[in-house]
């Protein structure tokens, strides 16, 4: 099987996903269209979501998104959609995450994170082979009463839906805010478990306290770089760690937080046998996908069907899935690997 095919068929888990920032063209298209219904162009709007070249200004193309996801009727859609999408790249296994908004008059935070349950309902129905969960994002930029509203709502959703919401995600712009650990060390306690953005700009202290705080994964970890000055000490304390690490390629390349591929922390953590996965980041804005990323890992790193596998599989342990849907993804990627030979 040529390998543009194979990463195509294999059977993937996404475990790095943010929810405005997968929607397709496609999808932007539609909401925009559903809110301005007599509006003829979209095109010129929606282009500038391709013009960034910073870390900073991809910041701002979520803001394109956002304001189009300020309906429930538009964040179900969105959801749909974008699981509609991963799940005709062969992903079995989606933990989306997405912050909560409150868009005054028209949503509140609770009706936000229910349109998403409604669209995990109904794609249950519809798309039956992938496995659905979410992660309620806490945005560092909007400050402790937010991050702590956004974890009270999480506790309630996960209390009703446990079959869907597993944990919290601490994301948004690295170069502000704060991590929030006291709070995200509350929602350890009901049982969420964590995954946290960590070391996306250089930041030593902070660093350090997100390794020490032990979240269940790690977000790009793109600073702590053995080829970095001084970062060796990180490097080894994220090895001691033994905390697995979601790597999203294409997305530090197009943030211009890593220079080339074949530089990309992948290659080292790889090297050591450090826990990690492959995930799109914002498939949406970085025109990705999460067989896209595999070919790249492939190509780049010179990685083999039989590690292109493993690499499937050793994401399996890390996902916030029970026992028992760990074991039903384990089945699925053996019978593929079967099938392979
Ligand atoms: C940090 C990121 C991110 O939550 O509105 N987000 N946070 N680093 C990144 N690397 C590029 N990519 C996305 O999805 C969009 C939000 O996800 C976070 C940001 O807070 C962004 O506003 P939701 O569904």
């Amino acid at each position: 099987m040529d390998l543009e095919k194979l990463c195509q068929a294999l059977p993937k888990l996404e475990l790095h996903a943010h929810l405005n920032g997968s929607l397709s063209m496609d999808t932007l298209k539609k909401l925009y269209k559903m809110q301005n219904p007599n509006s003829k162009s979209s095109e010129d709007t929606l282009m500038s979501i391709k013009n960034f070249s910073s870390l900073d200004e991809c910041f701002k193309v979520f803001n394109i998104a956002h304001s189009l996801t300020t309906t429930p009727e538009a964040v179900f859609h969105s959801t749909y959609d974008t699981i509609k999408e991963f799940k005709e790249d062969n992903v079995i296994y989606l933990e989306l995450r997405s912050t909560p908004r409150a868009i005054e008059g028209k949503m509140t935070k609770q009706e936000y994170v229910e349109a998403i349950i409604k669209a995990f309902e109904i794609c249950k129905t519809d798309f039956p082979n992938i496995l659905l969960k979410l992660l309620i994002s806490i945005n560092r930029k909007q400050g402790y009463k937010a991050a702590q509203d956004n974890i009270e709502l999480a506790i309630n959703f996960f209390k009703k839906y446990p079959q869907y919401i597993v944990g919290l995600d601490l994301s948004g712009d690295p170069m502000t805010g704060s991590t929030f650990l006291e709070l995200l060390r509350k929602a350890r306690l009901a049982g969420l478990k964590i995954a946290a953005h960590c070391a996306e700009v250089p930041n030593e202290t902070e660093t350090i306290d997100i390794l020490k705080f032990k979240p269940d994964r790690l977000g790009h970890c793109t600073c702590i770089h053995p080829t970095l000055q001084g970062s060796s000490k990180l490097f080894n304390l994220l090895l001691d760690s033994k905390i697995p690490v979601e790597l999203c390629l294409t997305s530090n390349i197009q943030c211009k937080t890593v220079s080339t591929y074949e530089s990309h922390q992948f290659k080292y953590l790889y090297e050591v046998g450090h826990p990690i996965c492959l995930g799109t980041d914002d498939k949406g804005v970085f025109h990705t996908s999460l067989s896209h990323e595999y070919k790249i890992a492939s190509s780049t790193f010179g990685l083999k069907q039989e590690q292109l596998l493993k690499l499937c599989l050793s994401s399996i342990e890390y996902t916030f899935a029970t026992l028992e849907e760990k074991q039903a993804l384990l089945y699925e990627i053996e019978k593929f690997a079967k099938e392979c030979n």
